[in-house]
């Protein structure tokens, strides 16, 4: 039976969060959007998970970038400037630059964080040779500031990476990689990071570690929404749950309500009941095959040029058509 959500009447409140909360948890099934994961406490919990033994992205990605930044600078040629989608602490670009950069280059971090903009802008500092720009707003609105401050810039690498493109459903990863390459000119470059497809039993590790963390992580979200949006959220009443979808090619995190039970999002003018293992989906992260990341870049109009592997992660280097 489809569980009851009564909307209440009043318009929904000029917060984007709220709106977003609003417009997701009426969906079926019901959703909560991942990006709002990282507070400043979901942000700390997500540095945790990069360091748990079962989640290797973040090591792998550091692994390749170390071992390789010389051909990875080589193959993309000379450059003049840089971009960073989504620079976390700026520790990836950190390592790619380190001792290999020895110009001036012009970087631009885009990130919705302002916090993350400034951790990252600061650990660039530290590498004399970087004029760092920062861009606070989504990817597609920073790449477009770009490209109008800087027309002229000369040859660019863009850098997308800890599997970031992951997730977004592949309709939305191939409009945002579409934005990048809108963004450049042809012959710049692109490095994506890309994890790819292993044992459903890793994968399930990874998502959810014996630890606990990424449960804590998922669980944010309902901290979130009480803190932020009035809700009332009873969060020890909703269970982690990540599960492996293979037809999709993704795994699938979800918050499992354990019981029956009312919720009101006022900020959010919601009011919802829960029946008993009724799930929100709060996020996707995508596992890509070799070809499938070759066939997603040529759509957008890259061509892979080079590719470092690691522990089933994929770091590709493409030229824009
Ligand atoms: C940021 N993103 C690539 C992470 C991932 O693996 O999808 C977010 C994450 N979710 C749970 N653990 C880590």
């Amino acid at each position: 039976m489809r569980p009851s959500a009564a909307l209440e009447t009043s318009p929904p409140a000029p917060d984007r969060f709220a709106a977003d909360v609003r417009h997701s948890l009426s969906q079926t099934p019901r959703q909560l959007p991942s990006r709002y994961f990282y507070d400043e406490l979901g942000s700390a919990l997500f540095e945790a998970i990069t360091r748990l033994p079962w989640y290797r992205i973040t090591r792998s990605e550091q692994t390749l970038l170390r071992a390789h930044a010389r051909d990875i600078l080589a193959s993309a040629g000379p450059l003049t400037t840089l971009i960073e989608l989504g620079p976390g602490s700026g520790a990836k670009l950190a390592t790619l630059v380190s001792g290999h950069v020895q110009r001036t280059m012009t970087v631009h971090l885009i990130d919705v964080s302002g916090a993350a903009l400034g951790e990252a802008a600061s650990t660039l500092a530290r590498h004399g040779a970087l004029d760092v720009v920062t861009h606070e707003v989504e990817y597609a609105a920073g790449l477009a500031e770009m490209a109008r401050q800087a027309p002229g810039r000369g040859p660019t690498l863009a850098l997308f990476l800890g599997s970031n493109i992951g997730n977004f459903d592949p309709p939305e990863g191939d409009a945002l990689l579409r934005s990048i390459r809108a963004a450049l000119a042809e012959g710049d470059a692109l490095l994506l990071g890309t994890d790819l497809v292993k044992p459903e039993r890793e994968l399930l590790l990874a998502y959810d570690d014996p630890l606990g963390v990424t449960a804590s992580f998922n669980r944010n979200l309902l901290v979130r929404a009480n803190r932020e949006l009035g809700a009332d959220f009873d969060v020890d009443a909703f269970t982690h749950r990540a599960l492996w979808n293979a037809g999709a090619s993704r795994v699938e995190m979800h918050l499992v309500s354990e019981r029956r039970q009312h919720v009101r999002i006022p900020a959010s003018c919601l009011a919802i009941t829960f029946e008993a293992d009724e799930t929100i989906w709060t996020e996707s992260s995508y596992k890509y095959r070799e070809s499938n990341v070759r066939a997603m870049l040529e759509r957008a109009g890259f061509r892979a040029k080079a590719e470092w592997r690691e522990s089933s992660f994929a770091l590709t280097l493409a030229q824009a058509r």
